[in-house]
């Protein structure tokens, strides 16, 4: 096949947050790229997820969710999802098949209206839905949204019904050159991705105001005194110091659960055992202060 038959495009993955936008890419990648937690915001910045496959490549674009913003961090999430849904070849708009659309998917619904690409609906968990026949109507309600050229029942986390929304983003992506190298499936490297998976530990075992207001940032990744092993300082920052006591745990049992939880899946991503050294910081307000918000790298 020449390369002016190669076809390739950008597909921004948008809906409101938790309706499993990130386990879709993950899927439609076949690797983990992004984070995923039953907590809303779980994504904070773009992340790219290449899918190769012969003769094309689809570039997907994870953003986080639509919800109204609050804060400063929160602003700059909602500009990133707008910017994305403008300017890709074709957008999905994601939705949860458990329950009619809600408000908010009305509000991403009246910004797609303003979108001159290729719509796409998906309404996921259908793995969920039961019985079968509650799925009809809120495919309908959905599907007033915008106009979309096609919709997609499926389920991203069991994986069940992917493929008719494989073929058809395969048969609307443009011709053009691949935009990335065959090997890259993302554009974090595996320091943003180590500091993500330690993020989504602490997203599922805390609750309530805990998750919004973590980062996490590496300050060591290193080969261990043991060339076999890997060495991993990570700080992780949190708004009060209510906050630090509810991570850190009774007698640091709480940030030893999420220290293991992260360590197994870091060795899995490295290749390597890994000693995972983590720290807990207060940093008050860093959600608002832009200074912070660069320095722990949402830009
Ligand atoms: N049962 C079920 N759960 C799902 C499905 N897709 C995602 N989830 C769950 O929904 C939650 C939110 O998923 P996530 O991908 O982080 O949502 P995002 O905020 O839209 O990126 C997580 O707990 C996922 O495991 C699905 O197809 N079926
Ligand atoms: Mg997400």
């Amino acid at each position: 096949m020449s390369q002016s038959e190669f076809r390739s495009g950008f597909i921004a993955l948008i809906g409101k947050p938790n309706v499993g936008k990130s386990t879709l890419l993950n899927r439609l990648v076949g690797t983990k790229v992004a984070i995923t937690s039953p907590k809303p915001q779980t994504t904070r910045r773009r992340i790219l997820g290449v899918r190769h496959g012969p003769g094309h490549q689809m570039v997907f674009v994870d953003t986080p969710g639509f919800c109204p913003a609050e804060h400063v961090l929160g602003k700059r999430m909602l500009e990133s999802a707008q910017t994305e849904g403008k300017e890709a070849d074709i957008v999905v708009l994601v939705t949860d098949g458990t329950h009619m659309p809600t408000d908010e998917d009305r509000r991403v619904g009246e910004f797609l209206a303003g979108v001159s690409a290729c719509k796409l609906l998906v309404v996921n968990k259908v793995d969920l839905v039961k019985p079968k026949e509650a799925l009809l109507p809120r495919l309908m309600a959905y599907q007033e949204l915008a106009g979309f050229e096609e919709v997609f029942p499926l389920s991203a986390r069991e994986g069940q019904n992917l493929d008719p929304l494989i073929h058809c983003l395969l048969s609307r992506l443009p011709p053009g050159d691949p935009y990335f190298p065959a090997d890259q499936v993302s554009d974090q490297n595996q320091e943003l991705l180590a500091e993500e998976i330690i993020r989504e530990k602490v997203l599922r075992t805390t609750r309530q105001e805990v998750p919004h207001s973590v980062a996490v940032r590496l300050e060591e990744c290193r080969p261990g005194d043991n060339p076999s092993t890997w060495f991993i300082r990570a700080l992780v920052y949190v708004e009060r110091e209510g906050q630090k006591a509810i991570l850190v745990g009774k007698n640091g049992t709480m940030l030893k659960k999420i220290g293991s939880q992260a360590r197994a899946e870091l060795e899995t991503l490295l290749g390597k055992k890994v000693f995972l050294d983590l720290w807990v910081k207060v940093k008050p307000d860093w959600r608002d202060r832009a200074d912070w918000l660069r320095a722990l790298g949402y830009e």
